[in-house]
């Protein structure tokens, strides 16, 4: 309830709890370093900061330490804060008291007033008084040890990447504060620190997104004394890449469904481009702009700090303070204008740039309006040629298979269910959606194919209610090009239909790879890995059993016999779901940028990050 659940995500919740109370601390101006470590044993962590300790005072109605009541009271932090502490509540901040309840020991050691106090737990109750263990301690500060429950997690083992990535991110977002993250399971040490603050985190996000900029300077807004005490840092850059990135965070924490403060932040940019564009007659007659010509190809960041944000939405990471969207909006507007007129060279670069956008929309909805026109029910007989279509017309049971090549589709037809399978064979390039503007994907045959086959549009025309099939099943060889293939094809679905991803109606079919026959029985292994596993338990029954392999070259190979008893029955394959994890969007987008972005060093890197985690490379 608190967490989001016991798997991955909801236990690196707990790490996230205890990072954003240390990172709200330095936010605040009281500490500005962070030690994070991740203990040998891989599933324990320590968290420390260099503030003012959390106060060990008694309490002046529960008459025990303040310490206490706030590692075993829901929400006691909030009662504490007073108006000017900014905290990440309300998201992340369900209360150190959670993370106490869901580990199995808890240590907090704080240095406060000279002297280090230290109190122990075990699944959120105190087995120790709070007790002074040191009358001296050098500065200040706060320690949380904490073990999580493996009797309450389905996993335990922390990801030390994933970490990494988000302490790399809170150092962009508090320029001043250093991270250091001791990996004591492979013995490494990371420290991160980003004096440049969200200026550098955008100049990385474009490198890494291989977007070329328009104009050379980032327009930053750094306002501080705001009303009501809020304080706002802005960047914006535009650049030649076919779409927007946004992102928003409300004191640190990023803000995925957006917010008010986000509206605002686009409303700026569309009124201050507007405005400026009409001041300088820079607009074409007849060319009607839109919004989101203004803000196409641009690279944006909005962070706002303020007290007692409120926050709604399924995963309370979409800010609702009314009041945001006109403050923010109003205040950033009239900086960029002014900004655009006292550099007239950057100003006129966005407007070009803008008007190309503009005319760029209009070919593609040409374009996209012929697709329509083709994918409209009543056009059935438009469906792509290649597609064998099922004969059934209720998505709900419909499932649609995208094969690689013609043989091997001409083998699931033979295998499939004709009432509710359908299948659509790819034998053309899959072109690279991430690199490509929409008119250029519609021109590419085999995406046009698919986009026809499944009936719904794409982009703003992405209409879910007229999805054909509610599986959409990709079936490649396990070999490195049907990899590729497939990775194409989910790039392409991520950027243009992502609400079909969110609603999961994407999977990958997992062909076997070998077949085993061995006393009078057969089985199937997706991999290596799993072949070995059936043969020694084959061997554990009997050692002298004879075994016969047989390896599949591809699909093509596979009898459509086989393949309907491994692959197409529902009854007997094995699917994965495919999904964009809530626990963090920004890791997917980048990644999906990193991997099949133009930045072909993003690529490179990735490959010698990974490079020992892979037993066979294929290059
Ligand atoms: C390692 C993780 N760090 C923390 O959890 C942490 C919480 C915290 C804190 C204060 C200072 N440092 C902290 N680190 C703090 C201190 C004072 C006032 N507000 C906050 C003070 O000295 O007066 N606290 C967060 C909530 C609370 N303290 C409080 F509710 F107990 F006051």
């Amino acid at each position: 309830m608190y967490i989001g659940g016991t798997g991955k995500p909801g236990l690196h919740h707990l790490l996230w709890e205890i990072l954003d109370n240390a990172v709200d601390e330095a936010t605040n101006g009281y500490a500005s370093q962070i030690d994070v470590i991740l203990h040998k044993d891989g599933r324990s962590m320590t968290v420390t900061d260099n503030g003012r300790g959390i106060p060990v005072d008694k309490h002046p109605t529960k008459k025990i330490p303040t310490l206490e009541v706030i590692l075993t009271t829901l929400h006691a932090g909030a009662k504490f804060d007073n108006t000017s502490y900014v905290t990440s509540g309300g998201l992340h901040g369900v209360g150190a008291s959670v993370v106490n309840a869901l580990s199995e020991s808890l240590v907090a050691t704080i240095k406060r007033d000279g002297a280090t106090w230290e109190q122990h737990y075990e699944r959120g109750n105190p087995v120790t008084k709070l007790t002074k263990i040191s009358r001296s301690s050098r500065g200040s500060g706060t320690t949380i040890f904490f073990r999580p429950d493996a009797d309450i997690f389905e996993t335990v083992e922390f990801d030390a990447e994933w970490i990494a990535e988000n302490l790399e991110i809170k150092t962009y977002l508090n320029g001043s504060l250093r991270i250091l993250f001791r990996n004591e399971v492979t013995g490494s040490r990371q420290e991160f620190h980003h004096e440049g603050g969200i200026e550098e985190f955008q100049a990385h996000q474009i490198e890494s997104a291989g977007a070329r900029p328009v104009h050379l300077d980032p327009f930053v807004l750094i306002q501080d004394e705001m009303i009501g005490g809020a304080r706002v840092e802005v960047t914006i850059q535009w650049t030649e890449a076919p779409r927007e990135t946004i992102h928003s965070f409300v004191n640190g924490i990023p803000t995925r469904d957006g917010g008010t403060h986000e509206a605002g932040f686009k409303d700026a940019i569309r009124n201050a481009v507007k405005s400026y564009m009409d001041t300088h007659d820079l607009l074409p007659r007849k060319l009607d702009i839109s919004a989101d010509d203004i803000r196409e190809g641009v690279f944006g960041i909005i962070n706002l700090f303020m007290v007692d944000p409120q926050f709604q939405g399924q995963t309370k990471e979409k800010l609702n303070n009314p009041e945001i969207k006109s403050m923010i909006s109003g205040s950033i507007r009239i900086e960029l204008e002014q900004f655009l007129n006292q550099h007239p060279t950057t100003g006129e670069a966005i407007a070009t740039r803008v008007i190309q956008s503009a005319k760029a929309r209009l070919a593609s909805r040409a374009a996209a309006n012929s697709v329509r026109r083709k994918t409209s029910l009543s056009h059935r007989l438009n469906l792509p040629g290649k597609l064998s279509d099922c004969s059934s017309t209720n998505p709900e049971e419909s499932e649609i298979f995208i094969v690689e090549g013609d043989s091997a589709g001409g083998s699931a037809k033979q295998g499939r269910d004709r009432v509710t399978q359908a299948i659509l064979p790819l034998r053309g390039k899959v072109l690279n959606a991430e690199q490509a503007t929409l008119k250029k994907v519609m021109d590419n045959k085999e995406l046009s194919n698919v986009v026809q086959a499944l009936g719904c549009g794409l982009g703003e025309n992405l209409d879910l209610k007229k999805l054909r099939y509610h599986k959409v099943i990709l079936l490649m060889d396990a070999d490195s090009d049907g990899h590729h293939i497939s990775t194409l094809l989910l790039t392409f679905f991520y950027r243009y239909m992502k609400a079909m991803i969110e609603e999961g109606y994407v999977f990958i079919a997992q062909p076997p790879l070998f077949r085993i026959d061995a006393a009078k029985q057969t089985y199937w292994a997706l991999d290596e890995a799993d072949r070995e596993r059936i043969i020694s338990k084959i061997k554990r029954k009997n050692k002298n059993t004879k075994i016969e392999m047989q390896r599949f070259k591809g699909l093509g190979e596979m009898m459509p016999a086989t393949l309907k008893a491994t692959t197409l029955d529902p009854d007997k394959r094995r699917l994965l779901q495919i999904s964009i994890p809530d626990s963090d969007r920004l890791i997917t987008e980048r990644t999906i940028s990193d991997l099949m972005g133009k930045d072909a060093s993003a690529r490179f890197d990735f490959i010698m990050k990974h490079v020992n985690e892979v037993e066979d490379l294929d290059v």
